[in-house]
């Protein structure tokens, strides 16, 4: 609700400060029956407060889920993620955005779940999303871009995550164009961009990002052992997701913005920074063709470019690559 909203920012800003309940239901505008009620509210959703008298409350330790109030408090964006769809267990994020954004739902709104049953990849590939490790979250976007551009925001959307993860775990973590990020070659987190257009024009875009966190080298599956890695594989340190997630919420804002005023260019920048692929030799499978050859880089609009061995220069909308 936007009275809880209120109360969690009322506490973010306050920081290590004691808020009196005369203050916040003053600030809110309710009764101090109702600050008080949100606060036994909180309580039992995992939160530990501490009341002392005649100084007011504090929240001194929050909860292991990444439920909509925890990630609110700290929060200090002003459109992405204020308003958060969470669910413990889901089929997939994805699916749930979708009926959002076609309900009419604010940008910036993200859904978000501790589990997913059948996550998605591209392709129709699977996600392996378990219980409380990762980051498993859809964002909405309402852009008024043309279709064309919306492989630029899966790019935009690597960027923001790796400077999340770089800011929070000091690791610096590579992009895989388009969508994959690695710690030392190994994959800890996916973007899956999807689209709701008519014609030209697009509605919404839902852009689907996997994070794993806080898994062991034991938690994924044998498939994965290879190829897949966690922020606590890589760390050795168990890492806030909550915590994670704000960070990039907050980098991903700056750079939508950005993105908004001034287009692609200093977005390619950044990304260039991050990138693998770029100036070696790679094999880029797409649904009909495998090409091989020299990764130039990527166009204006985030196509990559491969010049194969008689010189011809590819322009690659999706495909998976093999470095
Ligand atoms: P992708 O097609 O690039 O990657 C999928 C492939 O990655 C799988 O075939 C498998 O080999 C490998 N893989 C599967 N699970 C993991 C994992 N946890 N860690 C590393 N590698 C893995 C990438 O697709 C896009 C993933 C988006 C996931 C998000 S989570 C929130 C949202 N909801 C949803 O259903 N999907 C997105």
């Amino acid at each position: 609700s936007e009275l809880r909203k209120q109360l969690l920012d009322a506490f973010t800003n306050a920081g290590e400060s004691y808020l009196s309940g005369q203050y916040l239901a003053e600030l809110i505008g309710c009764s101090r029956t109702a600050v008080w009620k949100h606060m036994e509210e909180l309580r039992k959703e995992g939160f530990e407060l501490e009341a002392v008298r005649k100084k007011g409350y504090r929240i001194i330790k929050t909860t292991e889920k990444v439920t909509a109030d925890e990630i609110m408090l700290g929060l200090t964006t002003s459109f992405i993620g204020r308003n958060i769809h969470y669910e413990e267990s889901v089929e997939s994020t994805q699916k749930i955005a979708h009926r959002l954004a076609s309900q009419g739902v604010p940008e910036g709104t993200v859904v978000i779940a501790d589990e997913q049953k059948s996550g998605k990849g591209r392709m129709n590939r699977n996600w392996h999303s378990p219980k409380y490790t990762g980051i498993w979250m859809s964002l909405i976007l309402k852009p008024n871009i043309p279709l064309t551009k919306a492989p630029q925001l899966t790019l935009l959307t690597a960027v923001a995550v790796v400077q999340g993860i770089e800011e929070i775990t000091g690791l610096i973590p590579e992009i895989k164009w388009p969508n994959d990020i690695l710690i030392a070659g190994k994959k800890v987190t996916g973007i899956l961009t999807e689209l709701q257009a008519e014609a030209d024009q697009i509605h919404s875009i839902i852009i689907g990002i996997g994070i794993n966190v806080n898994q062991k080298q034991e938690d994924f599956p044998l498939e994965l052992q290879e190829k897949a890695s966690s922020l606590f594989i890589e760390t050795g340190k168990t890492i806030s997701r909550a915590e994670l997630i704000r960070c990039i919420f907050m980098h991903f804002e700056k750079l939508y913005t950005l993105y908004l005023e001034k287009g692609f260019m200093p977005i390619k920048l950044l990304w260039e920074g991050y990138a693998v692929s770029i100036g070696k030799i790679i094999k880029a499978r797409t649904l009909t063709d495998v090409i091989e050859g020299e990764a130039l880089g990527i166009t204006d609009e985030g196509v990559l470019k491969i010049e194969d061995q008689s010189g011809f220069v590819h322009q690659v909308y999706s495909a998976d690559i093999e470095l």
